[in-house]
């Protein structure tokens, strides 16, 4: 038994132009929560410390900057825009997972999540590969919602790494520490960055996101024939039917975290925040589309049946069949 409390620190709305400081402390709220309730990893959304800046046309480069982190070589955790945050962590014993733009010293900018441990230290850093969405705006009216994420980020160029957490090794009973993922938002419906997980045997795969709930330029939606309430319904079902059947194949725990609400009153994102088990289960969900910790004991023994059994890769997998998979 490898028992593991974490939680998927939700996040609700956040306008264009939120203070800064506003955020972080309610970021900084989670924290404390989630160590009032002894968890020891708190997974956080996609470009948290902010709104999401990818729906809106950002014609000043000031404006745009300013949702860039520079992140230092020691870390997101020890760069000033944010440190506030990372600090509290640390002080607190909780390891966190957790998305926001990165802008690199040489000015690449990339949609990345740092693992940072509670000791401070960056244990795995991911830079999202599957960037959806289009480099021209749909429109440049205000109110409009774009996703010019192919704007604005460089796809991710650091692969999909799992590591292990050795500061959660004494909490999940010693033996072995958890091996860990990262993939962001758009990632989770593509399953060739999961099984390349899946593959160095991820036991934990965490994933914030932002996902729209309304945008008929984006998603298969007809407008004429979808309420927004339907739309909104079938936005989740497909977050859900990914991340369940994802964590199922890879035999591996999901923790994933939504950046939810209405955003400027206009802009709606969906929740559902949630824990999934390695059989596909979810064990824990959110109530609320506001800030919210959504918390579960999970045992990482659980995913050795799908490891062993269902889907044992070097027993059953055909890699010479495989092949199309890495041609264009
Ligand atoms: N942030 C992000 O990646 N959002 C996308 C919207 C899809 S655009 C077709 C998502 O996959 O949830």
């Amino acid at each position: 038994v490898r028992k593991l409390r974490v939680a998927a620190a939700q996040v609700g709305r956040i306008d264009r132009g939120a203070p800064r400081a506003d955020i972080i402390a309610r970021l900084v709220a989670l924290l404390e929560q989630a160590a009032a309730q002894r968890v020891k990893l708190a997974v956080f959304p996609e470009t948290t410390f902010s709104t999401f800046f990818p729906r809106y046309f950002i014609e000043d480069d000031a404006e745009l900057s300013s949702y860039f982190e520079k992140e230092p070589a020691e870390g997101i955790a020890h760069c000033e825009s944010v440190k506030a945050f990372f600090d509290r962590a640390k002080e607190l014993g909780v390891d966190v997972a957790i998305g926001y733009g990165e802008e690199t010293a040489d000015g690449q900018r990339f949609n990345s999540a740092s693992y940072v441990d509670s000791s401070g230290r960056t244990a795995g850093k991911y830079r999202k590969i599957h960037l959806p969405g289009t480099v021209e705006p749909f429109s440049k009216e205000p109110g409009v919602t774009n996703q010019l994420e192919k704007r604005y980020f460089t796809p991710g160029d650091l692969g999909f790494n799992a590591f292990r957490a050795p500061s959660l090794k004494q909490a999940c009973g010693g033996a072995k520490s958890p091996i860990v993922g990262q993939l962001i938002c758009n990632d989770r419906r593509w399953a060739e960055g999961w099984r390349v997980l899946g593959l160095q045997g991820v036991e934990i795969v965490c994933i914030g996101y932002n996902t729209t709930a309304w945008a008929p330029q984006l998603w298969g939606v007809d407008p004429a024939s979808m309420s927004r309430d339907e739309a909104y319904a079938d936005a989740m079902f497909h977050h859900k039917l990914v991340c369940q059947s994802n964590a199922y194949t890879n035999s591996t725990f999901l923790i994933t975290s939504a950046r939810c609400g209405v955003d400027d009153g206009v802009h709606p994102l969906i929740s559902g925040s949630m824990i999934v088990d390695p059989e596909g289960h979810i064990v824990a969900e959110n109530q609320t589309e506001d800030d919210e910790l959504v918390v579960a004991d999970i045992d990482l023994d659980a995913c050795q049946q799908g490891k062993t059994k269902t889907f044992a890769f070097a027993k059953h997998r055909r890699v010479e069949m495989y092949g199309r998979i890495c041609s264009q």
